[in-house]
C-alpha cells in the first residue's frame, strides 16, 4: 500500500517556494503584504484607502484573491492601482505557487508596494507561507474582541495586526485594550494598528510604518 504524505510533502515544497518568491521580490524593491481577515472585516475597503493616501509616492499593485467574482479587483483598478483577480479553485486559502502566478500576471515595474488580499477566513490561510515580507491580518470591532482566543494561530503568524471599524466602537461591546492583550499574549512582536479605514482615524501611523517598510 503507498501513501503518499500530500499535506507533508506540499508544506515542504511550499516553504521553498515562499522563501524564493521573498528572495526575489527583495531583489526588485517590491515588499510584499499578504493581508488576511473574515469576509467583510474590510480588507479591500484598507487598501482602497491606502491606495488613495499612498498610491503616489509608493506605487501599489493588488492581487485579489476570492473563489469567485472580480468585483474586488475591479473595485482596486477604479482607484488607478495595478490589480488582477485569482480564482483558487475553491481552496480557503493562498500559498506561494499561487502567490507567484498571480504576481506575474501584472505590470510591476515601479512597483514598491504589493498587497495579496488574501481569501477571506481566519483559518487556512495562516497555515501557508505566500513567501510575503509582512503577514497583516485584519480583526475588525464587529467580529468581537475575543477572536485571538479563537483563531490564535492567526495573531501567532502575523506582524501586523489592523484593528479596523472603529468608528464603530459607540455600537459593539468591543474592549480594544482586551482585544490588544489578548493578541500580545499570543504574539509579543505583534505590531497593532487601530483604525477606521472609513473615516482614516489611525490611518497615519499604520501608512508611515509601511512606508519605512517599503524603502
Ligand atoms: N463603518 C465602517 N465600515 C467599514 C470599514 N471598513 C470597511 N467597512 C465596510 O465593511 C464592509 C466590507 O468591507 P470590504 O472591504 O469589502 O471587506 P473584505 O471582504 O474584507 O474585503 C463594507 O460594507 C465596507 O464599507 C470601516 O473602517 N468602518
Ligand atoms: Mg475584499
Amino acid at each position: 500500500m503507498r501513501i503518499i504524505e500530500l499535506n507533508k510533502s506540499v508544506t515542504a515544497s511550499n516553504d521553498l517556494d515562499a522563501e524564493m518568491l521573498r528572495a526575489e521580490l527583495k531583489e526588485k524593491g517590491i515588499c510584499l503584504i499578504n493581508l488576511m481577515s473574515s469576509p467583510g472585516s474590510g480588507k479591500t475597503t484598507l487598501i482602497s484607502r491606502l491606495i488613495r493616501d499612498m498610491n503616489e509616492e509608493v506605487p501599489i499593485a493588488v492581487c485579489e484573491a476570492d473563489i469567485d467574482s472580480a468585483v474586488d479587483a475591479e473595485r482596486i483598478e477604479a482607484l488607478g492601482a495595478v490589480a488582477i483577480q485569482v480564482h483558487t479553485d475553491g481552496m480557503c486559502h493562498m500559498d506561494a505557487g499561487m502567490t507567484r502566478r498571480g504576481l506575474e500576471g501584472m505590470n510591476l515595474d515601479g512597483i514598491r508596494l504589493a498587497f495579496l488580499e488574501n481569501v477571506g477566513n481566519l483559518i487556512c490561510p495562516a497555515e501557508y507561507d505566500t513567501g510575503a515580507h509582512i503577514n497583516m491580518m485584519i480583526l475588525s470591532v464587529p467580529e468581537g474582541d475575543d477572536k485571538p482566543l479563537k483563531y490564535p494561530l492567526m495573531f501567532e503568524k502575523s506582524d501586523v495586526l489592523v484593528i479596523t471599524k472603529t468608528d464603530a466602537l459607540p455600537y459593539f461591546s468591543f474592549d480594544t485594550e482586551k482585544c490588544m492583550q489578548r493578541a500580545l499574549a499570543l504574539n509579543p512582536n505583534l505590531k497593532i494598528f487601530p483604525v477606521s479605514a472609513k473615516t482614516g482615524i489611525g490611518m497615519d501611523a499604520l501608512e508611515t510604518w509601511l512606508k519605512g517598510r517599503s524603502t
